[in-house]
């Protein structure tokens, strides 16, 4: 596809009548509960914008759920997986193995934290990545007993919803749930007022006394939560609950399938408080838009797995390996965790501007391109989720493609693609910035 315009550009009123035509068609196919943010189809996307079926082109502040982090079709990617179409598309990497499998996982063990011995094994999904990796901490510690934090979202498998802690709409009606999977205060300072150390021993109270570490498997956490509102923990909080796992020989789990691959302005959200994980998980970023996810850790645990015990049909099919490859080149090529942090200079300056003008926005937070705003009743921790719904309901008719999170839907958080060009970025916050005058 020829390269697209960076413009945002209103053809039609957000729907136009194609994506109208094409929303209908989808009712009568398509199970209601696959929802959608917007309206609208897509027929390209690249730089920082999304072009629908209207003609309309759309920034894009959302890249996928934080998946196409160095842009749609980014040109490493492209050419890396025609390549590999033409030579073959699945072998099963259990039955006849092949390079970019290999490849990909001596990448995962460069890149991600700690310079220990590791092992990985790949995966098509976020989800499945976690499930394998409480797997692999159970079949290690020969315990079964898991810990996930409050407003934690770890996917929409069975075990995996068990740990997400949000009812509607992840886990409603859904259950039962996996057993033996127990939850603990995570640290959210705008909230609780904590230091990292205070919640950590908070939150190890609990450990001990309500789970009891002798059945303690594993913990699991995103270093900054995702879907549960980019909650960035105190500093402090999470070296001092590794170090406790590390001291109790319970497998630290560090979920970074959303904050991992350049989005917080690093490697890995972990590495800003140099906190080395005993497993991590991996998914979205990792292969610019094709599905692949990873269980990353130290080879002692990863290699106490039985032969044959981990797998799956399509895990670390050879396409999405070579996706991989070719995005984690592209981040290197073009130092993407340096371009977050720009992002999120420019992200943080207008959004402080912002904060400054309106008091519903209680709390600014995030690293990098990874950036959030909490609404609530002006000088309160009372959620604001129905203002938070009409700013994005704006946006989104003004043609930028926002999205929403938290556990009380009242957080808008900003994941722009670190391939949109900085006047993009500007005009979505002049959006942003009259959705919120318009809205007031
Ligand atoms: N762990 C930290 O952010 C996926 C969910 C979108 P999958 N987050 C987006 C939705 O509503 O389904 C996610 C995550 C963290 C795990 C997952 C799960 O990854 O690839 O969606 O399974």
């Amino acid at each position: 596809m020829a390269e697209l315009e960076q413009r945002r550009i209103l053809k039609t009123e957000i729907p136009g009548p194609r994506s109208i035509e094409l929303m209908a068609r989808k009712s009568g196919a398509v199970a209601r509960g696959v929802g959608t943010t917007m309206p609208v189809f897509a027929v390209g996307a690249g730089g920082g914008v999304v072009v629908d079926v209207d003609g309309n082109s759309l920034i894009d502040f959302g890249s996928g759920i934080a998946v196409t982090t160095i842009g749609n079709s980014a040109p490493r990617v492209v050419a890396a997986v025609r390549d590999q179409v033409q030579l073959f598309t699945h072998t099963c990497f259990m039955i006849t193995p092949y390079e970019g499998y290999v490849a990909v996982c001596e990448q995962l063990a460069r890149l991600t934290p700690g310079d220990h011995e590791k092992r990985s094994a790949l995966f098509n999904s976020g989800a499945e990545a976690v499930e394998n990796a409480v797997k692999i901490a159970r079949a290690y510690t020969k315990k079964q007993a898991v810990v996930a934090f409050d407003h934690a979202y770890h996917g929409r498998t069975n075990l995996a919803m068990a740990l997400t802690a949000k009812s509607m709409p992840y886990k409603f009606g859904f259950g039962p749930f996996a057993g033996e999977v127990y939850r603990a205060p995570m640290s959210y300072p705008f909230r609780d007022g904590l230091s990292g150390e205070a919640a950590a021993a908070r939150a190890i109270d609990v450990l001990d006394k309500q789970v009891g570490v002798d059945n303690l498997a594993c913990i699991a956490i995103e270093p900054i939560l995702g879907e549960g509102g980019f909650v960035v923990p105190a500093p402090g909080f999470l070296p001092a609950l590794a170090a406790w796992a590390a001291e109790q020989g319970v497998v630290f789990i560090a979920d970074e399938i959303q904050s991992g691959f350049c989005r917080t302005g690093d490697w890995f959200a972990c590495d800003h408080e140099d906190v080395v994980p005993d497993l991590v998980t991996t998914a979205k970023g990792i292969a610019g838009g094709l599905p692949l996810a990873g269980v990353t850790g130290r080879a002692e645990l990863m290699d106490s797995v039985h032969v044959g015990g981990l797998g799956g049909t399509y895990g670390g099919n050879p396409v999405a390996c070579a996706a991989a490859l070719g995005s984690i080149s592209e981040m290197e090529t073009h130092d993407l965790a340096a371009r977050a942090r720009e992002i999120g200079a420019a992200m943080h300056s207008r959004l402080t501007a912002l904060q400054e003008r309106h008091a519903v926005i209680g709390d600014l937070r995030g690293r990098g391109a990874m950036m959030a705003i909490e609404l609530c009743a002006p000088g309160t921790t009372d959620p604001d989720p129905v203002r938070t719904a009409a700013v994005s309901a704006y946006c989104h008719q003004q043609g930028v493609v926002t999205l929403t999170c938290g556990t009380w839907g009242n957080v808008f958080r900003f994941l722009p693609p670190l391939s949109i060009p900085d006047s993009l970025l500007e005009e979505a916050f002049d959006v942003v910035a009259e959705a919120f005058a318009a809205t007031a």
